[in-house]
Order: C-alpha cells, then structure tokens, then sequence
C-alpha cells in the first residue's frame, strides 16, 4: 500500500496557532483515503524537526513526503520548487537557535527541487476554487531546512518523493488586513496535493515560473 507522510509545524514567532499543523490534524483525522496517511505536527527548531523527520522517514518508509508550513503574508496555497542548502534565520526558532549562514546538509548540493508534481499541484487546487501557485522560494528558515533534508533524503530512498507546501494565515488567525483563507480550504487543498501527487508520476509541462 502507498504511504503517505504529511507534516506540519506547531506554532512559531508571535503566532498563537499554526495553520499548517491545524490543517494536518484535520486531514489526518479525517482520512479515508485509499492510501496509508501518515500525519504528524513537527517542532519549529531546525534539529528538532529535521531529526523527527528522518525518524519518521525511517519508520514509516513513506513513497511520499508532504511536508507543510506557514508562510504569513502569502495569498495563496504555493507548493514550493527549490529547496536551497541555507540557515539564515532572522528570527530564533522555538529552541532559541539562529543559525546564520549555515548549510542545511554539509556536504549536500547548493539546491534541490521538490519530487513532488508542484504545477499540476497549483493548476487542481486553482481548478477548486481556492488560490494556489508555485513558489521559488521556501525562504531561509526552518520551513525551507525541512524541505530540504526531505528532498536530501529521496537521494537514498529510490521511489521517494518528497517536497514542500507552504499555506497562508487561517482566517480565524491572521493579523489585520492580512491575507487569509478559511482553514478547511487550507486543509481541503492537502487533500488535494495528495492525490494529485498519487495520480500525477512526473509533472506536467506549463509554465509556472515568476519574471522576478
Ligand atoms: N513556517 C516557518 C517555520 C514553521 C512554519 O510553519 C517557515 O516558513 O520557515
């Protein structure tokens, strides 16, 4: 049977909840899916969560790796292309750790791209009516670290995707005037980032990059 392992993050910085663990929470204990689901909420620390990342790739040997953050400000679910091998942390994570220009993975390459099929991706959860675009950019904190220990880790797991998808702020969550979408949007665009990903093996071909 496939597996799936789906992660998001507790809350971080000033933020009293996390979408991307709630939406995790919500599609984990609402699954019913042909698939085995694994869910799992990871700690906004960059050893913390990249380790209980491994663990979990260990253990559950999943063919597939969502893994989920917030990223606040953003107007769109936005699945992520490029993971790159950087700690730039402007604010400390939430074991206090603020690592400056530090790789993720030592000896690993400067970047990697997400496994996963990140415009078919975009193109269905846009077709459902809830905003979704690809990304260039995970940032340079622990979001993008998790992403790319999991995109380091497919190098000796053959068969194993593995990217990231970064969410806006929950309307019941965000800051005034910010961008925002209904949670069960949030979480209704995880299901379908699985099961695009179940039924699409290698991405399709339209263009989705950004002029700047
Ligand atoms: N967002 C942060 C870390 C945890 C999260 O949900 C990020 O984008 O790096």
């Amino acid at each position: 049977m496939t597996t799936v392992l789906l992660t998001g993050f507790e809350p971080f910085a000033a933020d009293p909840t996390n979408p991307s663990g709630e939406a995790v929470r919500l599609v984990g204990g609402g699954w019913d899916g042909p698939s085995r689901l694994v869910a799992e909420v990871l700690p906004v620390t960059f050893s913390g969560a990249a380790d209980r990342l491994g663990q979990l790739v260990e253990l559950h040997r999943p063919d597939v790796v969502i893994a989920t953050g917030l990223a606040g400000g953003r107007d769109a679910v936005t699945p992520e292309r490029v993971a790159i091998n950087l700690q730039d942390a402007r604010i400390p994570d939430n074991a206090g750790a603020q690592p400056v220009d530090v790789s993720c993975v030592p000896s690993g390459p400067t970047a990697l791209f997400s496994s996963l099929p990140v415009k078919a991706i975009a193109r269905d959860i846009a077709a459902g009516g809830i905003p979704s675009r690809v990304s260039l950019s995970a940032g340079s904190y622990v979001c993008n670290h998790v992403f790319y220990v999991a995109a380091h880790l497919t190098a000796t797991r053959p068969g194993m995707r593995a990217g990231f998808i970064h969410v806006p702020w929950d309307t019941a969550h965000a800051p005034e005037g910010q961008p925002a979408l209904p949670l069960s949007d949030i979480a209704a665009a995880l299901h379908v980032a699985i099961a695009t990903t179940l039924a699409t093996p290698a991405d399709i071909s339209v263009a989705a990059g950004s002029i700047h």
